[in-house]
């Protein structure tokens, strides 16, 4: 058993809804043009049954095949395009359309999402097509079972360096399908030890087992590789990626893997990255090691996702050239057009990692002839470990919407990474996923709100912030209209809250070195990591302008010119582009001083005041997550307390300008 207690169902519970109808649409099932042997299909019908038994208390059989009946009719339309489907009732049939398998699974679970809501199936007309043609979870899962960046226990794939499938695989694959994933990488991008073997005999039978779930579900399978895996592996002496041997065994392992590893649908490798292999040790390019991947698993269609994550994780702190913001735009846009087809750059959404504010990274549609693909942490590193609540939706969002104006009429990030710029096909949206062993998946109940919208935000991406919370919080927590909306406020709030309690305006990091989590003002300040905040007694911030490191310049206009100046740069950015004194005047009139220290007061109460929410929700929720959520809650204002004092106290000591409002500062 990999989960250390039962788990929960999340969305997928099926509890027993308002009678509203539904049950005559979905009691006699037409089968048209799929297979009922199918894999996918199977799965599909099996969930229209185990949902509608629960929620309904009916029983969905297929009566019909290739003749249409009353109730629910699935057909296969092959005008629809692949991953799509439509819905629609109309006078006393409901009838779901579909491209492909996936279009029907993802249809299914629409229906039977309508019904966990509460909603009538009468009436019914929707078109739904995917936005992004990969939409990947990423586990950071290690093979001895930890999680690296994990928050919510161990690793349900990994048990003391074996693979473990259980009933709760399943499961997952069900919950990953449900939103519309269609590719799971399930091992840690950092990949070592054990992991290296992922790819060989000692591991090829559960594997393929693993991937075979997957497969059931429509959706990709996925493993992290060891770029030196001709060293570890094959007793070569080089991992050159142009080095002929090494070219040779990889054919030869791509070979076995596609062989024995069905539904495999590629590879993700992170390069000279924090100390992992890659090409520049042999003075290759980036272009040349993924290429050389590409090479070897394109007869059987695989893809290499090739990270970008490559910056100098030892720099000098006393250096103010070197940037580490700069680094994945130096390091990959020479080579824009250089890469394969097959290749895919991944990118992360800002140019550091993974903080709370950054810019958006210039290299995204700043390649324009390259394959690209977002990748977002949807796991809390720097946004509160999934003790702290933190709906990162709204965040997602801003990175999609972003105006990179690579290309008039198609250059947001959301067009780049759906293929609409390019009109290319292999890219898509990613994100290292937040789930464990816990009960709930998730650490913190309301983490699950964020694994539940990344993936329909990767499906749909015009759903907003507040939709995907009126699908989620009904399905998963309660359909009382109060409840929905004490939750739906705290989410949605929750991300400038947290903004506010920690480091201020696009500055970032300021937390406890290595764990991430809790504030250490200079805990990084004067480290190797590249991560500086650069406050002295006069002002605070890194100059990115073309004074400065040049980064700005990056992007194309008019984001450099409004980046490149303190009066045009987006206020929320301000100190990631520039150094300012903390007496300069802001828009709101507050000094930068002040706004630190009323941000910052603002931020605790805020939080204090989603606690004091929740905890009138008692009785109206489930005990268990309301028990589960006000202990995270009790835990949050601590660490925003903390964060609150030691900011206000660090920059009142520093500047030793006092708070206008005479408030306690330590
Ligand atoms: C998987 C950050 C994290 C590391 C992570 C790395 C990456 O540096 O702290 O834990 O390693 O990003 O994205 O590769």
């Amino acid at each position: 058993m990999n989960g250390k207690n039962a788990w929960k169902q999340l969305w997928l519970a099926y509890d027993k809804k308002k009678e509203l109808g539904n049950g005559v649409y979905v009691e006699k099932v037409s089968l048209i043009g799929f297979d009922e042997e199918n894999r996918v299909v199977k799965s599909a019908l099996q969930e229209l049954k185990k949902g509608v038994s629960g929620m309904l208390g009916v029983t969905a059989e297929v009566t019909e095949k290739d003749a249409e009946a009353k109730g629910l009719v699935l057909k296969k339309c092959d005008e629809l395009p692949k991953e799509s489907y439509s819905i629609k009732e109309e006078g006393g049939k409901l009838t779901l359309m579909a491209g492909d398998e996936n279009g029907l699974l993802y249809g299914v679970f629409h229906l039977l999402r309508q019904i966990s809501m509460e909603k009538k199936l009468s009436g019914m007309n929707v078109t739904c097509k995917p936005d992004n043609p990969l939409r990947m979870y990423n586990h950071w899962d290690n093979m001895d079972g930890s999680i690296e960046r994990g928050y919510s226990g161990n690793s349900f794939f990994f048990v003391k360096n074996d693979i473990v499938i259980d009933e709760r695989t399943r499961d997952y694959a069900r919950l990953v399908a449900s939103v519309g994933i269609n590719g799971v990488v399930i091992n840690n991008v950092n990949v070592k030890q054990a992991a290296s073997w992922l790819i060989s005999d000692r591991f090829f039978e559960k594997v393929a087992e693993l991937s075979k779930i997957f497969a059931d579900y429509g959706i990709k399978f996925f493993l992290s590789l060891n770029f030196a895996a001709t060293i570890e592996l094959g007793g070569l002496d080089s991992a050159d990626p142009l080095d002929e041997r090494v070219i040779a065994w990889w054919k030869e392992k791509m070979k076995e893997c596609f062989a024995k590893i069905p539904n495999l649908g590629g590879f993700l490798v992170k390069a000279d990255s924090e100390g992992r292999p890659g090409p520049f040790t042999y003075g290759r390019t980036q272009a040349d090691g993924a290429n050389m991947l590409a090479e070897a698993v394109r007869p059987y269609g695989g893809i290499i996702i090739w990270r970008c994550f490559v910056y100098n994780c030892k720099q000098d702190w006393r250096d103010y050239k070197t940037d580490r913001a700069r680094a994945g735009y130096d390091n990959f846009i020479q080579m824009d057009g250089d890469y394969a087809e097959n290749v895919i750059l991944q990118i992360k959404n800002g140019p550091m990692d993974f903080q709370i504010r950054e810019p958006i990274s210039p290299l995204l549609g700043g390649l324009k002839k390259t394959n690209q693909m977002l990748e977002v942490q949807v796991a809390q590193e720097y946004t509160g470990h999934q003790i702290d609540v933190c709906y990162l939706i709204p965040m997602f969002k801003e990175v999609l919407d972003f105006h990179t104006y690579c290309k008039p009429g198609a250059d947001t990030v959301a067009d780049v990474i759906s293929g609409r710029t390019m009109g290319n096909q292999n890219t898509g949206i990613a994100a290292v996923i937040n789930t464990g062993n816990d009960a709930n998946w998730t650490g913190n109940d309301l983490a699950a709100a964020n694994l539940y919208g990344f993936g329909r935000l990767a499906y749909q991406t015009s759903l907003s912030a507040g939709d995907i919370l009126d699908e989620w919080i009904p399905m998963q927590i309660s359909t009382d209209p109060e409840v929905i909306k004490v939750i739906k406020d705290i989410l949605l709030r929750s991300r400038e809250t947290y903004e506010k309690y920690t480091s201020p305006l696009g500055i970032g990091w300021m937390v406890t070195p290595h764990d991430h989590y809790g504030c250490s003002v200079d805990g990084y300040e004067y480290d190797r990591w590249g991560t500086y905040h650069r406050a002295d007694h006069l002002g605070i911030g890194v100059d990115r302008s073309d004074k400065g490191t040049g980064y700005a310049q990056q992007y194309y206009e008019p984001n450099a010119t409004a980046y490149n100046s303190v009066e045009s740069c987006p206020e929320e950015l301000l100190l990631f582009f520039h150094h300012v004194p903390y007496t300069h005047v802001l828009k709101t009139g507050k000094t930068l001083i002040q706004h630190i220290y009323d941000s910052h007061f603002e931020g605790y109460d805020e939080a204090e005041g989603f606690a004091k929410a929740w905890d009138g929700l008692e009785g109206k929720v489930d005990a268990e997550v309301f028990a589960n959520v006000k202990e995270r809650f009790g835990r949050q204002l601590a660490n925003a307390r903390d964060w609150r004092d030691q900011v206000n106290t660090y920059f009142y000591r520093k500047s030793g300008i006092p708070d206008e409002k005479g408030r306690t500062i330590y």
